[in-house]
């Protein structure tokens, strides 16, 4: 049986949980961490990923089922090493497979796979998509069928390198005063598998409309963007990386601007925090993750789940991970 704050699995290493509700079962999508001895870094060396397991649950309280390889980086021709957090969409019958991975040349990109079966097996696209850098796709399929993709992550996620609009190896953050790096947005093609148009960065502004500056690292965009609807209002949540916190934003236009409105975790154990939103039997669920059972090894980590909860003014309620031990 799966329980609240606990591993969903104990037998692999699984990381950034992009979890979906098809056919009224969880279906889970992570990245799958690889244990080895090597020294961590802030290019994030240490995440070695090679494939993707896609775990599934008949229930919220059910056992976790690992239904095995649905993509391994050897299947995927411009793939060199590192398949970061990926997301799964449904549209047109089939589901897609969203995934980061440095390709030849060592430059993060976005890659597409697809299944008829959201447990895959995904058949990679021969090419990863056209204009796309950097890490962390995330999917929203709206109400009227439009699809956005959500994406971004700075330092090892590369984001702050593309600045300039060209790749730049010794690129980094703005001035502290400087507006910070916003993560990107495209609307996608009719068929999933492009950006249909350029790719956007969506603003992220503070409470007197402003957009965040790089030196407010408790509330700026780092990695692991999440968008999910409540009420009507979108949601854009993400990780403030070097403070540790999941933070979100809300927004009338899913492409923004965005309002930042609060903090939705306090830090997990490890460095990295990643996390997904959904709604189930009318009950709310953040999916995360946390290196707890590894002992704080950064790149041993294990998705977790927990209840997410509103209030009136449709604010979220700060979750504190370790507050039932
Ligand atoms: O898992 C590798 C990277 O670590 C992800 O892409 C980031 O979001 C962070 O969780």
């Amino acid at each position: 049986m799966s329980k609240e704050r606990e591993p969903l699995v104990t037998h692999i290493f699984t990381a950034d949980p992009s979890a979906h509700v098809y056919n009224d079962k969880i279906y889970i999508y992570p990245s799958h961490d690889i244990p080895h001895d090597g020294e961590d870094n802030d290019e994030g060396d240490e995440y070695r990923m090679e494939d993707y397991h896609v775990l599934s649950m008949d229930d919220i309280d059910a056992e976790c089922v690992d239904h095995g390889e649905a993509l391994h980086m050897d299947q995927v021709p411009w793939v060199s090493k590192q398949m970061w957090a990926p997301d799964v969409a449904y549209k047109n019958g089939k589901y897609y497979l969203y995934f980061p991975a440095r390709d030849k040349d060592g430059m993060f990109r976005l890659g597409v796979a697809v299944s008829d079966s959201p447990t895959g097996p995904f058949a990679p696209e021969e090419n990863y998509i056209e204009g796309s850098y950097s890490i962390d796709p995330a999917v929203l399929v709206d109400d009227d069928g439009s699809a956005y993709i959500y994406y971004g992550g700075l330092w090892g996620g590369q984001l702050d390198k593309w600045r300039t609009g060209t790749f730049d190896p010794q690129g980094g953050e703005p001035a502290s005063e400087e507006p910070a790096v916003m993560p990107l947005c495209a609307k996608l093609s009719e068929d999933m598998l492009s950006f249909d148009g350029d790719p956007v960065h969506i603003q992220i502004l503070d409470e007197n409309g402003e957009p965040l500056k790089a030196g407010d690292e408790d509330r700026r965009y780092f990695e692991g963007p999440w968008m999910h609807k409540y009420q009507g209002l979108y949601y854009l949540s993400y990780s403030t990386g070097t403070t540790h916190y999941l933070v979100y934003a809300t927004s009338d236009n899913p492409m923004g601007p965005f309002t930042y409105r609060g903090r939705l975790m306090e830090p997990v154990i490890g460095w990295t925090t990643h996390h997904s939103i959904i709604e189930y039997h009318g009950k709310w669920y953040l999916f995360y993750h946390d290196c707890e059972l590894s002992g704080g090894i950064n790149h041993r980590r294990s998705v977790k789940f927990t209840e997410l909860h509103y209030n009136e003014d449709g604010t979220i309620q700060t979750i504190h991970p370790y507050d039932h031990k």
